[in-house]
């Protein structure tokens, strides 16, 4: 494939960077942009494709989780977001650490692995509400692993009980955190940062709290929201940063590109990106990542089919079952009205492009093969 690739009538900065491809060696900044601006999306699916399969072979990973959103009640006000609330606004919900048990229980008998727990910042729950609730959750749950709290969220809770970032870490993962998600990480560039989110953490805060996470050993994944106002530079610095503090840490998991959806937020006059887009998206990811192992596609997030066709473009990982537990996605105009995939169906996604389904837990350990 490698010659076949290398004498087609292709640019020469193509050909560098398909050399480098096949050689397994990093591509540069200026590479990734090129390839943002120049490459035909035939050509970056095949790169990134031939990436998947180095590093993961024909295995898709999927998990069984739920995901819970304690409350959409939040300090922050970012312009893309369609379902924070302030308090006794209409469509305002605060669960109390009973009802979140609650909705794990009612999920037990669909042997889930994971709970995903992210929300908004809400302004009266420190560090002590979130302890208390993931050493509720293990107490009764043991088995289950919890993914818990953007970079946002543990900014917030950690500086309102007066802790240090490593303090507050030790205490979360003393009492059951056991991974963090990657949201809150939007887009890195300082003015764009300022024109969609300007009252959230920083970007150097959301890089700090996951490097010190990975330094006390708590896997993070990371995200990108793009297909808004920022352009491929941007994106480009964004994948750089993740880059550089995965150089040095090695701890993140999962890079999962997030689409800006339209609907009910400050950003609503913004035409949402094309498929063709998303893939050209998710496959430079890809690329450029060369020391993430894992690329996911969210399937709330961009419908059934775009998550099978992203398979070609680099993903091998499609998340969960999710049962219908998300709205932060479906509230902003996600097709996916009631996100819900049963196990069959996940494996019939899979298998119907030729490609193998392996059930994974949060920290990629494999539990079923089909
Ligand atoms: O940070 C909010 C995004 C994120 C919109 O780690 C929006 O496995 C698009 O982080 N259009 C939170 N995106 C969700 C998140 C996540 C999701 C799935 C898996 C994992 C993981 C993490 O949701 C936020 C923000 O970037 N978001 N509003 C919107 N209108
Ligand atoms: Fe709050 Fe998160 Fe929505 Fe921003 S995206 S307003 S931090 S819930």
């Amino acid at each position: 494939m490698q010659n076949i690739f290398l004498k087609q009538n292709l640019s020469s900065e193509l050909k560098t960077i398909a050399q480098k491809v096949f050689t397994g060696n990093r591509i540069t900044t200026e590479e990734g942009l090129f390839l943002y601006q120049h490459a035909e999306i035939g050509y970056v699916s095949v790169l990134a494709n031939f990436i998947r399969k180095a590093k993961n072979g024909d295995i898709v990973f999927f998990n069984k989780n739920i995901h819970i959103e304690p409350t959409n009640i939040c300090v922050n006000n970012c312009h893309f977001c369609s379902y924070s609330r302030k308090k006794n606004e209409p469509g305002f919900w605060e669960f109390s650490i009973d009802e979140i048990i609650e909705i794990i229980s009612a999920h037990r008998d669909k042997k889930i692995t994971e709970v995903h727990i992210v929300g908004g910042v809400h302004p009266d729950r420190d560090i002590h509400f979130y302890c208390e609730l993931l050493q509720k959750i293990k107490q009764l749950y043991p088995e289950i692993f919890i993914k818990a709290f953007t970079a946002v969220e543990l900014d917030y809770m950690i500086n309102k009980a007066g802790f240090s970032l490593s303090q507050g870490l030790a205490l979360l993962k003393q009492s059951g955190l056991d991974a963090i998600p990657g949201g809150g990480a939007e887009i890195f560039d300082t003015t764009i940062r300022k024109q969609l989110c300007h009252e959230k953490s920083t970007a150097a805060m959301w890089l700090a709290v996951h490097e010190e996470a990975h330094k006390q050993g708590i896997p993070t994944n990371a995200t990108m929201l793009y297909g808004h106002v920022e352009n491929y530079s941007h994106r480009i610095d964004h994948l750089n940063q993740l880059r550089n503090l995965q150089d040095k840490t090695k701890m993140f998991q999962a890079f999962i590109p997030l689409k800006f959806r339209n609907k009910n937020n400050k950003l609503s006059y913004l035409k949402e990106v094309s498929i063709v887009e998303d893939m050209r998206n998710y496959a430079i990811s890809r690329i450029f990542l060369d020391n993430f192992v894992h690329i996911k596609a969210y399937w709330p997030m961009i419908g059934k089919e775009a998550t099978q066709l992203a398979l070609s473009f680099g993903v091998d990982d499609i998340d969960g079952t999710i049962e219908d537990t998300t709205k932060i996605y479906s509230m902003a105009g996600a097709e996916e009205q009631k996100p819900s995939l049963s196990t069959n169906e996940i494996i019939e996604l899979i298998q119907s492009v030729n490609l193998k389904p392996i059930e994974r837990d949060t920290l990629y350990n494999h539990i079923h093969e089909f």
